[in-house]
C-alpha cells in the first residue's frame, strides 16, 4: 500500500477528516466497538482498584495517530531526520492493518502462503541464515557507571554507544518505510502494564509485534495520558552480523536495535523491554520482571492455582504453561496465562501477584507434535507465522519431530539434504496470537493478574540436578534461583549444550548487575507475608546412553502436582542437604511408565557431585562481590555444611 507512494497516505501529515477517510484503504472505517474494543463514553469507569479516563467517541476517533502524543511525534521526527525514511507508517492495530501487511511482504517475496488446507492463514518466513537466534555477545546494558551492568552484562558508555548507533542509523532508511509501532506490555487497562514505542523498518516485526503485544492506537492514547514510554529504535540494516548491535539505556528508557530481524534482537517489546528494561524499573518500583511461564492448575477438587516457572530459553517454558494433563491423572485442567515472561507484583494481601505482559508466543517449533503437546500442535495449524521451517513437497510446514510428512525444501529455501544438517532450523519459531491456545485462561486479561503459590526454577541438566527439590525458604530459594545452571539451547548464536549458569533463566536478559538483582529479590520477599513455595525442577536428566530419564511434556504434571501439595502442607518429603525432595511414594506414579531405578536416580542427590556443585557455585557468585547479598553466601555455607555433615 504505502510503500510506492512517498509519505504514507494513512496518517503523515493529515488531519481529522482524512484520517478516517484514508481507512478506505484498509476497508471501510469501524467504529471502535467494532473493531473489538470496548465503546468508548465519557466518564470514568471503575475497573477493580483502578480508574481510567475514557475519551469522548468523537474526539477519539477523529484524532489522527500522529497527534495524540506530541512526545511520541517529536521523538518519531527525530528519527525521521536521522534515518531519513521514504515514508512513516502509524500503526493503528486494526485487522485490516495486518491483512494489508501481510498481502505486500507475500507481493514482495518475503512472507510464503502455506498450504490453505492443512495450515489456513499460515506463512513461511525466512530470515537471513546468519541471522536466526538472539546475539548475546552483541547486546549490551548503557549504563553511566559500569558496575550497575554487572559482569552478567556487556557493558558500554552510553554516550560512546548512543554516538556507534548514530553512526550505523544514519540515513539507514532510505527508500524503506519506517513504521511506527506503539504497544502495550500487558492488559491495555492494567495499572501493572507499561508502553513503549518501537520505531522499525522491519515489516516482519511490525506482523510480530501485532501478535505478540496490544499494538496500535489504544497504547498510543495510554502513552499519552502517561506521558512516559519505552523508546525502542530498530533497523535491520543489512543484517550483517559485523555491524549488529542490541543497546539498552536503562535510565533512559531507552533501547537502539541494528542488524538483525530475529525475534528477541527485533521484536522490542519482549526480551528488551518486558524484561531488561522492566527488570530495572521494576527494582526501582518494588516489582520482579521475569523469565518465566504462568500456568493455572485445576485440582480434580476444583481448586485452581498459578504457578510462575523460570527455565532457560528453549528449556521448557511454552510446553509446560500449555501442558496436557496425562489419561492416568484425571481430573485436572491447565490455563494458560502465559508463556516467556512474567511480572510480579507484591499485593496488598501480602501475596505475589503475576501478570502476562505478551498476547502471543514466540515459540520454538522443532519437538512440537500431537505426542509431545497436542495443544501447540494444534495452536500453529491457522493463523501462524512461521520462521525458518522446512516444507513438504505439498507447501505444509515441516519440522523435526513430526512423525509425519518429509520434508522437500530446508529452512534456507533449498531442495532437502540431511547432509546439510536439520530441515528446520533447531530455533525455528512460530508466532501466534494466544487466544489461539486450546488452554488460553482469561485471567491472562484480568488487569490485577493472579496470585501465585509456588515459583519454580529449573534447568536444562543431564546430570546433578534431581527431578525436583523445594527451597527452604524464600532466602534459601533466592540462592536456588541464583544457582541455576542449564545446557545453552540453539536460542543463542554460538555453542549449544555447555553447561552455564544461568541465575533466575535471566543471565541474558537482566537489565542490571545480578548481585544487587539478588538483593532485590530478598527485599521482594521481606516484603510478603504469604510469600509463594520455590523450587527447583529438571526434565533433562540421562541414563548413560544419553536417553531421558524422565518422559517430560504431560508427565511433568505430577511434579506440579507434588509442588501443590507440599504448598498445602499435604504431602511428605525428605530433607536432603539442597533442599526437600519426594520420597518415591511422595510422588503419583500411577500409569508412569518410569522404573524403579530411573525414579531413584532422579530423586537421589550425590553427595560427591554436590560438592564439587557448591563449590562452582562460590566461584560464580564471588564474581559479584560487594554487590552479592551476604544472606546468600550465608546460605550458599548452610548447604555446604549440610554437605560435609
Ligand atoms: P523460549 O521460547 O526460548 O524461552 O523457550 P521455552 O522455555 O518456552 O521452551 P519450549 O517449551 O519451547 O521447549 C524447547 C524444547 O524443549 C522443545 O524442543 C521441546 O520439545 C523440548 N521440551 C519441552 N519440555 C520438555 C520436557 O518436559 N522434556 C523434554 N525431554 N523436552 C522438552
Ligand atoms: C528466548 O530466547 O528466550 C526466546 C526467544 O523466548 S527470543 O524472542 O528470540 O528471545
Ligand atoms: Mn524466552
Amino acid at each position: 500500500m504505502e510503500q510506492n507512494e512517498g509519505y504514507c497516505p494513512i496518517y503523515e501529515g493529515i488531519l481529522a477528516g482524512p484520517a478516517i477517510i484514508s481507512h478506505a484503504a484498509h476497508g471501510p472505517p469501524k467504529l471502535a466497538a467494532q473493531c473489538g474494543k470496548r465503546p468508548r463514553m465519557k466518564g470514568r469507569v471503575h475497573l477493580n482498584n483502578y480508574e481510567e479516563p475514557w475519551m469522548a467517541t468523537a474526539a477519539h476517533l477523529i484524532t489522527s495517530l500522529p497527534q495524540i502524543s506530541p512526545d511520541v511525534a517529536a521523538w518519531v521526527n527525530s528519527v525521521r531526520e536521522l534515518t531519513q525514511p521514504r515514508a512513516i507508517h502509524w500503526c493503528d492495530g486494526s485487522a485490516a492493518e495486518v491483512r494489508e501487511l501481510t498481502s505486500k511482504l507475500v507481493r514482495d517475496g518475503e512472507l510464503q502462503i502455506l498450504n490453505p488446507d492443512v495450515f489456513p492463514g499460515c506463512h513461511l518466513s525466512r530470515s537471513d541464515p546468519s541471522d536466526v537466534a538472539r546475539v548475546e555477545h552483541l547486546t549490551y546494558i548503557c549504563t553511566p557507571n559500569k558496575e550497575d551492568a554487572g559482569p552478567n552484562n556487556n557493558w558500554m558508555d552510553p554516550a560512546q554507544a548512543h554516538a556507534k548507533m548514530r553512526d550505523l542509523f544514519r540515513g539507514c532508511m532510505k527508500n524503506r518505510t519506517l513504521y511506527v509501532v506503539p504497544y502495550c506490555m500487558g492488559p491495555i487497562n492494567s495499572p501493572l502494564s507499561r508502553c513503549g514505542v518501537e520505531i522499525t523498518d522491519s515489516p516482519y516485526v511490525v506482523l510480530n509485534m501485532a501478535i505478540m503485544t496490544r499494538m496500535g492506537r489504544p497504547a498510543l492514547e495510554r502513552i499519552a495520558r502517561e506521558g512516559t514510554f519505552v523508546r525502542g529504535l530498530h533497523s535491520i540494516g543489512e543484517l550483517d552480523p559485523n555491524r549488529r548491535f542490541i543497546m539498552h539505556f536503562p535510565h533512559e528508557l531507552g533501547i537502539e536495535s541494528f542488524g538483525s530481524g530475529y525475534g528477541g534482537n527485533a521484536l522490542l517489546g519482549k526480551k528488551c523491554h518486558a524484561l531488561r528494561i522492566a527488570s530495572w524499573q521494576a527494582r526501582t518500583e518494588g516489582w520482579l520482571a521475569e523469565h518465566m511461564l504462568i500456568v493455572g492448575l485445576q485440582n480434580p477438587q476444583g481448586e485452581t492455582h498459578y504457578l510462575a516457572c523460570a527455565f532457560p530459553s528453549a528449556c521448557g517454558k511454552t510446553n509446560l504453561a500449555m501442558l496436557i494433563p496425562p489419561g492416568s491423572l484425571p481430573g485436572w485442567k491447565v490455563f494458560t496465562v502465559g508463556d516467556d515472561i512474567a511480572w510480579l507484583h507484591p499485593g496488598a494481601d501480602g501475596r505475589l501477584w503475576a501478570i502476562n505482559p505478551e498476547s502471543g508466543y514466540f515459540g520454538v517449533v522443532p519437538g512440537t507434535n500431537p505426542e509431545t503437546n497436542r495443544n501447540a500442535y494444534n495452536m500453529i495449524r491457522r493463523d501462524t507465522l512461521f520462521t525458518n521451517v522446512a516444507l513438504t513437497a505439498n507447501n505444509e510446514a515441516w519440522w523435526e519431530g513430526l512423525s509425519t510428512g518429509k520434508p522437500a525444501i530446508d529452512w534456507q529455501g533449498r531442495p532437502y539434504d540431511p547432509a546439510r544438517g536439520p530441515a528446520a532450523h533447531p530455533n525455528s519459531r512460530f508466532t501466534v496470537a494466544a487466544r489461539q491456545n486450546p488452554s488460553y485462561s482469561h485471567r491472562s486479561e484480568d488487569p490485577q493478574g493472579v496470585p501465585i503459590t509456588a515459583l519454580v526454577f529449573g534447568g536444562r541438566r543431564r546430570e546433578v540436578a534431581p527431578l525436583v527439590y523445594e527451597a527452604r525458604d524464600w532466602k534459601h530459594g533466592v540462592l536456588v534461583g541464583a544457582s541455576v545452571a542449564s545446557e545453552t539451547t540453539a536460542a543463542n548464536v554460538g555453542q549449544v549444550g555447555v553447561v552455564r549458569r544461568d541465575p533466575m533463566a535471566m543471565q541474558p536478559f537482566c537489565g542490571y548487575n545480578f548481585g544487587d538483582y539478588w538483593q532485590h529479590w530478598l527485599d521482594v520477599g521481606a516484603k510478603l507475608t504469604r510469600p509463594p513455595g520455590i523450587y527447583h525442577v529438571n526434565w533433562f536428566r540421562r541414563d548413560a546412553d544419553g536417553k531421558f530419564l524422565w518422559p517430560g511434556y504431560g508427565e511433568n504434571l505430577r511434579v506440579l502436582e507434588w509442588v501443590l501439595n507440599r504448598c498445602a502442607g499435604r504431602v511428605g518429603a525428605t530433607e536432603t542437604p539442597i533442599g526437600r525432595l519426594p520420597r518415591p511414594e511422595d510422588l503419583n506414579t500411577q500409569g508412569l511408565n518410569v522404573s524403579p531405578d530411573a525414579m531413584k536416580a532422579l530423586l537421589s542427590v550425590d553427595p560427591a557431585l554436590w560438592k564439587k556443585e557448591v563449590s562452582e557455585i562460590r566461584t560464580y557468585l564471588e564474581q559479584y562481590g560487594s554487590r552479592l547479598p551476604a544472606e546468600m553466601l550465608q546460605e550458599l555455607n548452610g548447604t555446604q555444611s549440610r554437605l560435609a555433615g
